[in-house]
C-alpha cells in the first residue's frame, strides 16, 4: 500500500585481513557517521556474496582480494535513523591478493580514509553492528591463525 514499509536489504561486509590487522574506514554516510567500519555494501541482482564482497572492497578501495569466505550473518535494524533502514548483513572474509597493494580511498564522499588496525587495539567509535559483534567475542581470524 501507500503507506508500507521499506523492505529489509542485503548489505555484505568483509573482513579484510591482512596478518593481526583489519581494515577499516571511518564512514562518511548518515548511518553511522564517523564511525569505523568494514569495507562492502548492498548485494546487487544476481550475485554471490563473494561476487559483492570483491566488487565493493574494489570500489571502495581498489584493493583486489581472494579467500573470499563467508563468515556469519546479523540482522540488523536502524530504528533511530530519520529514515529507519534495516539490513540483513553478510559477513565475509578474505586476503589480499597482492599483499603489497595499498588501499586508496575511492568514494571519499562516503568515507574519511581507509587504514589497518589491529584487532587487538582497534579504533573507536567502531560502527555500531560492528562494536556488537567485537564486544561478543567475535574473532574474524582463521583458528589457525590465532596466538
Ligand atoms: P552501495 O551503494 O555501494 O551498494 O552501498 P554502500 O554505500 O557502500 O553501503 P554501506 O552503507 O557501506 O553498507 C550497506 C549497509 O550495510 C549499511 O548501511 C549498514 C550495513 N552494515 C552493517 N555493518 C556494516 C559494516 O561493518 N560495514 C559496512 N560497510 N556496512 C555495514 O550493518
Ligand atoms: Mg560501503
Ligand atoms: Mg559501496
Amino acid at each position: 500500500s501507500k503507506f508500507a514499509s521499506p523492505s529489509p536489504k542485503v548489505g555484505v561486509a568483509v573482513f579484510l585481513l591482512k596478518g593481526n590487522s583489519v581494515l577499516l574506514g571511518r564512514r562518511r554516510s548518515s548511518i553511522g557517521h564517523n564511525t569505523f567500519a568494514l569495507p562492502g555494501g548492498h548485494l546487487e541482482f544476481g550475485e554471490s556474496f563473494e561476487q559483492c564482497a570483491s566488487r565493493e572492497v574494489k570500489e571502495e578501495t581498489g584493493l583486489d582480494i581472494e579467500q573470499v569466505e563467508l563468515l556469519t550473518v546479523t540482522n540488523n535494524v536502524f530504528s533511530h535513523e530519520a529514515k529507519p533502514v534495516h539490513m540483513v548483513v553478510i559477513f565475509m572474509r578474505a586476503v589480499l591478493a597482492d599483499p603489497d597493494q595499498v588501499p586508496q580511498l575511492l568514494e571519499p564522499e562516503k568515507c574519511y580514509g581507509w587504514d589497518w588496525y589491529n584487532w587487538n587495539n582497534l579504533p573507536e567509535p567502531l560502527f555500531g553492528p560492528f562494536e556488537t559483534m567485537v564486544r561478543s567475542g567475535f574473532d574474524p581470524f582463521p583458528a589457525h591463525q590465532k596466538q
